[in-house]
């Protein structure tokens, strides 16, 4: 049999694999083709790769042997067993030093428990997030690959040439880290989209219900927010689905069921800022926005009982307040990013990854969902500030965030006023003032919970030694250490 010459394998004919297949073939890699039902293996041959270098595999035995070593097999199947199933069918056709990459979206327990039980056998591991679709797959993703640091040198320059390209030609895909962390950056990414959709909806809402603006008229100021610090895929289109008219020439959006569906990665991603103890609030509003939105005939029935007690109108400068939100969208949007890199930071301190924050800003600056202008920004203070322990305490975001608070403050006020929702702008808001207190009203939960509990408190100024009131005169005493002020 002559010498291999593939460069690289994917499981996985659907139209991601596809594409990315195309994608890799586009620059000037050899890619074998690997599907369980092999029909598509023949079809894609016939149709889609057509005329390309892409060679096809009618087993795993085949696509194995096919491919240069140390061989690179990545998959994108189905999250689950399908993953599963596909590793143990390899093995006995790889050797030690061998690849195996799951680009699909696998949760990340699942990855770090491949990365050890593959580590352990003497391959390589390494769990990519990919996003930016079915588009992106085809003309440049946004990659994020972590797992067994050992697989980068042989992935870096497939990985990054077929990735998206910030506007300065930085691809948007570095090594995330190690274990499930590439899966992990990915989960948090989503749940950073569900923020930002749910920001831009809070924000479309009071356009349209406090200054009753038109879709017309509101896809003149998306267009506008778009040009400036809030330049982003999500705005941009934002803009085009207002500005979309049905046949009946009326805005096709308006007509749509205001009831949310999710498929689980915002989430995983507010589960483990749970599990975390981490305050990633704006993201857990999201997802729970989501939730409240599908109780629509549960609503539809409360509305025609439960009062607003509201304010009954707006009586302020419109022009002000759609300037007051545009800078609200920008607070929010900063303080929910500031809470999903303090989540990515108290996972890596969990887990002992070492993460590049910089890096994973500037993956996220192109090919995804999320990509904006702000994410240069961020990625700018990381490079500064590698340890930087908040994105709000660099002093561009410091500064950014005192311009638009006044603002920030008027909106929420005024949402408040007039019973208009708005869960992450309110959250958001609260969280900001909560992080900026040096004093919270926590002495008074520890006061409560040694009361019934006999948790103990510490004094402050004497931290480390914990003490126990008996607050009542009665019961025991039950704390290690008793104190009585
Ligand atoms: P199929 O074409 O044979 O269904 C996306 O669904 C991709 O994941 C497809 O390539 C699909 O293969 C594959 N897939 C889904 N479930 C699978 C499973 N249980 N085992 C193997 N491949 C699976």
């Amino acid at each position: 049999m002559s010498a291999p010459t593939g460069d690289i394998g994917l499981i996985g004919l659907a139209v991601m694999g596809q594409n990315l297949i195309l994608n890799m073939n586009d620059h000037g890699y050899t890619v074998v083709a690997y599907n369980r039902t092999v029909e598509k293996v023949d079809q894609f041959l016939a149709h889609e790769a057509k005329g390309t270098n892409i060679q096809g595999a009618r087993s795993i035995e085949e696509l194995c042997a096919k491919l240069k070593r140390p061989r690179k097999v990545m998959l994108l199947v189905k999250a689950g067993d399908a993953v599963d199933a596909f590793i143990a069918q390899l093995l006995p056709y790889l050797e030690a030093g061998d690849i195996i990459i799951d680009g699909g979206n696998s949760h990340f327990p699942d990855t770090i428990r491949r990365v050890k039980e593959l580590e352990s056998k003497g391959f390589l591991y390494v769990g990519a997030g990919v996003s930016g679709g079915e588009e992106g797959a085809r003309y440049g993703p946004s990659i994020m690959p972590g797992g067994s640091p050992a697989a980068w040198p042989h992935l870096k320059s497939i990985f990054q040439d077929i990735s998206a390209k910030t506007a300065s030609g930085e691809p948007c895909c570095d090594w995330v880290g190690e274990g499930g962390s590439g899966h992990y950056v990915k989960m948090v990414h989503n749940g950073i989209e569900y923020g930002d959709m749910q920001i831009l909806s809070e924000a479309y809402s009071l356009l349209k219900d406090v200054l009753g603006l038109s879709h017309e008229e509101m896809g003149n100021i998306f267009e506008e927010w778009n040009k400036g610090e809030l330049d982003s895929f999500l705005v941009e289109i934002t803009r085009d689905i207002v500005r979309f008219n049905d046949e009946d020439g009326t805005p096709l959006v308006a007509k749509i069921l205001d009831k949310a569906g999710q498929k689980g990665t915002g989430k995983w991603t507010a589960i483990s800022a749970l599990d975390l103890g981490t305050p990633v609030t704006l993201i857990g509003e999201a997802v729970f926005a989501r939730c409240l939105s599908a109780l629509k005939q549960e609503r539809v029935h409360a509305s025609t009982i439960l009062k607003s007690h509201a304010q009954a109108q707006f009586t302020g400068d419109k022009q002000q307040f759609v300037e007051d939100i545009r800078q609200a969208v920008y607070a929010a949007k900063l303080i929910s990013y500031a809470q999903g890199f303090m989540e990515l930071r108290e996972a890596a301190k969990e887990q002992g990854w070492n993460l590049n924050y910089g890096g994973i800003a500037l993956m996220w600056r192109g090919g995804c969902i999320i990509r904006s202008r702000f994410l240069g920004d961020i990625t700018n203070a990381f490079r500064k500030n590698p340890g930087l322990q908040n994105l709000l305490l660099d002093s561009f975001f410091t500064d950014a965030i005192h311009r638009a608070i006044p603002s920030f403050r008027r909106v929420v006020s005024q949402a408040v006023l007039l019973g208009v929702p708005v869960p992450c702008f309110s959250s958001a808001l609260s969280f900001y003032d909560g992080y900026r207190s040096a004093k919270l009203p926590a002495n008074l939960l520890q006061a409560q919970r040694d009361y019934f509990g006999a948790h103990t408190y510490e004094i402050e100024g004497q931290e480390g030694k914990w003490v126990h009131t008996n607050w009542t005169g009665r019961g025991g005493r039950v704390a290690s250490s008793t104190y009585n002020a």
